[in-house]
């Protein structure tokens, strides 16, 4: 009898001593259970009256991080540390974080607003039968610009930009893919281009370029060409949109030597603890009312065709940043270029970087 007493009892602070670790573990990164949800989104990328909202009806409190770019949103995630249970990664990161076995298959049963999206952005290459990512927003790459500060320059041509008039009036996203592939579109060369001298040559057009550029920036990018701190930016096309409902003298253009037309989509990482919630999470932000709000606040082009409907025709009727196939069929997605190949660009652009410090 005193025997199974003392296993009885050795048992009961064993199950005690585990609940006491998990528990803790769940605290010390942000979790405590069910009722949470942790999303990592882009920077300026959600109205946040959604995220009440979604807090209200669900009871799920929904703790948020943001990040400025794919690499860094990787750098992050291979860390380890906080378990996200909802990611909005771009196309080729997509597919990166796909082929490393970092996301749950999504169950579309649990995704009826699914049916909403355009199928123009739906099965696309980084991600067949979007098993594992669900269309958020999209757009292009551009050039910004104030005419009143660039004497009526013409920049139809990422060419425009080199032009010695321009001294320190140009503002760069800070993203790498973004950067080199100007350099590379500059030069006639693919985004997707793999050969390294194409992109040493690329990487030397850029420092060519740094006499011209004032700073290479994150979100704040709209906020300095709206208040008019620089005359010409890089950007995506909602960020241009935004920065123009502020500032309406300026304008967008796709350069004609090509850009990149890039998907954000929703994806659920491996780590998740909340999976339920997070299909919950993708199936509101899908409702087509939810969507046009989103879209209105955010400033990009909502891939929801239902959403459409309730958004006015000066959005979404704005070729520039709703440009139709005619354009996007010419423009190219960015693909994953394999671990070796991403490490490649991110080091020119660092590089890069430190000759802008240099000079
Ligand atoms: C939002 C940035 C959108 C990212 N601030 C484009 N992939």
């Amino acid at each position: 009898m005193k025997k199974v007493m003392q296993v009885f009892i050795t048992v009961f602070l064993a199950a005690f001593a585990l609940v006491g670790v998990t528990s803790y573990l769940n605290s010390s990164n942000g979790y405590s259970g069910a009722d949470t949800l942790t999303v990592y989104n882009w920077g300026d990328y959600i109205d946040p009256d959604l995220i009440d909202k979604f807090q209200r009806e669900t009871g799920i409190k929904v703790v948020y991080e943001t990040f400025d770019s794919n690499e860094a949103m990787l750098t992050k995630i291979a860390r380890g540390g906080t378990a996200f249970d909802i990611v909005i990664p771009s196309d080729y990161a997509i597919n990166k974080m796909k082929a490393e076995g970092m996301l749950i298959r999504l169950d579309h049963s649990k995704i009826p607003n699914l049916k909403h999206i355009d199928p123009r952005f739906l099965d696309l290459s980084f991600d067949e039968g979007n098993k594992y990512s669900i269309p958020y927003f999209w757009g292009t790459m551009g050039i910004i610009y104030n005419p009143e500060l660039t004497q009526g320059k013409e920049f139809s041509s990422w060419e425009a930009l080199w032009d010695t008039d321009l001294r320190s009036e140009i503002l760069l996203v800070d993203s790498a893919r973004e950067v080199i592939g100007v350099g590379l579109n500059s030069l006639g060369y693919s985004l997707n281009d793999t050969d390294t001298d194409h992109l040493q040559e690329a990487y030397r057009k850029l420092c060519e370029l740094t006499p011209n550029v004032k700073a290479i920036v994150g979100d704040e990018i709209k906020m300095l060409l709206a208040n008019e701190e620089a005359a010409v930016g890089v950007v995506w096309s909602g960020d241009a949109a935004i920065i123009m409902d502020e500032n309406d003298k300026l304008d967008y253009v796709i350069p004609s030597e090509g850009s990149m037309v890039w998907l954000d989509n929703i994806v659920i990482p491996r780590t998740a603890r909340n999976i339920e919630g997070a299909h919950l999470f993708i199936n509101f932000i899908l409702d087509p009312e939810n969507s046009a709000q989103n879209t209105e606040y955010v400033g990009y082009a909502t891939p929801n065709a239902a959403a459409l409907e309730y958004l006015p025709e000066e959005i979404t009727g704005d070729e520039r940043f709703y440009p139709g196939p005619d354009v996007t069929d010419n423009l190219e997605v960015l693909a994953n270029l394999g671990k070796r190949m991403l490490g490649y660009y991110n080091e020119l652009f660092l590089e890069f970087k430190m000759h802008r410090k240099r000079a």
